[in-house]
């Protein structure tokens, strides 16, 4: 069943099988098998809190509860009418992209804080161009075209393949800029170099953002990536590891930014884990057990925009500030 709160529900995600109706809130629907819970299916939801504005837009649906904005974006690449040289799924990121920032300006709230994407076949070829590498020359035109940044504040991200449907955009968004974050150990993804695609992903390594009263972090998909390369190929126990010490690396550039009174920790931020091949849920389940079991965790299966990345892990919490 759809979660429900007497003041409503922002907007929010299901993850795994259904049979059922879609609720009256925005909500991404996930075709990407749910690891390791009875029924397969998982719904997660942002509780409004107050009474809600909602509205759609050219096929974009948003709700916002006083400055806050979830919004969900889901764009048919078969319906997509293309210029020349430009193939549908990266038609499809530049135009989820522009409805995104025109929403956001229509409704004042400029700032991007965390986006989730999804698409199926991440790794198939379209026009001579790997999918995810499409999706990514979308995106940054799209970012351009409503003439934002595509390096340095940009929001938190994260980007999986999963079987089927539409390309998917989900976002958070509010009146104040994020804190963007970096990590150390890893070269900016909007750095990467070209060996990784024609236009870098669009992403900051987490984001800090700051509705009344508090203070949340986002932390984007991060994996077993040192610099800009892979490392530990084929070992998911090792890519399990390394991806730790990225989110590791990441809370504490976030801690020396935080308002917040207490620090963050891993411990106390609820993971997501995207798993390559389901077989691998034990492994991965052992070393966050090992590494952060106080963490709350999902496991899904889906594909990491990397053919040799088996795992992604991304995190989110929240503290009073
Ligand atoms: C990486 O670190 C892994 O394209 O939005 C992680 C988070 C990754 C977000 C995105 C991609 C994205 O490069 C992949």
């Amino acid at each position: 069943m759809p979660p429900q709160d007497a003041h409503g529900v922002l907007g929010g995600f299901l993850l795994g099988s259904t049979s059922g109706s879609l609720p009256d809130w925005p909500c991404q629907r996930l075709r990407a098998p749910v690891l390791g819970e009875s029924d397969g299916t998982w719904w997660e939801s942002w509780l409004a809190g107050g009474p809600c504005d909602s509205g759609l837009a050219g096929g974009l649906r948003w709700r916002r509860q006083g400055d806050l904005l979830f919004g969900l974006m889901e764009v048919d690449e078969v319906t997509q009418d293309t210029a020349p040289g430009v193939s549908p799924l990266e038609q499809a990121a530049e135009q989820a992209y522009r409805q995104l920032f025109d929403l956001l300006d229509r409704q004042g709230l400029p700032h991007l804080w965390r986006v989730w994407n999804y698409l199926p076949d991440i790794h198939g070829q379209e026009a001579g161009l790997e999918r995810y590498r499409r999706f990514n020359l979308g995106r940054a035109r799209g970012f351009e075209s409503a003439a934002r940044s595509v390096v340095g504040r940009v929001p938190a991200a994260c980007a999986l393949g999963v079987r089927a449907g539409p390309l998917s955009v989900a976002f958070l968004a509010g009146p104040t800029p994020a804190v963007p974050i970096e990590n150390p150990r890893q070269v900016s993804a909007f750095h990467y170099p070209q060996a990784y695609g024609p236009r870098s992903p669009t992403f900051s390594r987490a984001a800090l953002v700051h509705p009344p009263g508090q203070e949340w972090l986002f932390i984007s998909g991060t994996a077993s990536i040192v610099g800009h390369e892979t490392v530990h190929p084929g070992d998911v126990a090792a890519q399990c590891h390394e991806t730790v010490d990225n989110l590791e690396a990441v809370i504490a550039q976030a801690n020396a930014r935080r308002c917040s009174v207490p620090a963050f920790c891993l411990g106390g931020l609820g993971l997501r884990a995207y798993i390559r091949h389901a077989s691998d849920l034990g492994i991965v389940r052992e070393v966050l057990r090992e590494r952060c079991p106080d963490a709350p965790l999902l496991c899904v299966q889906a594909d990491v925009c990397r053919e040799d990345l088996l795992v992604e892990i991304e995190a989110w919490g929240s503290l009073p500030c």
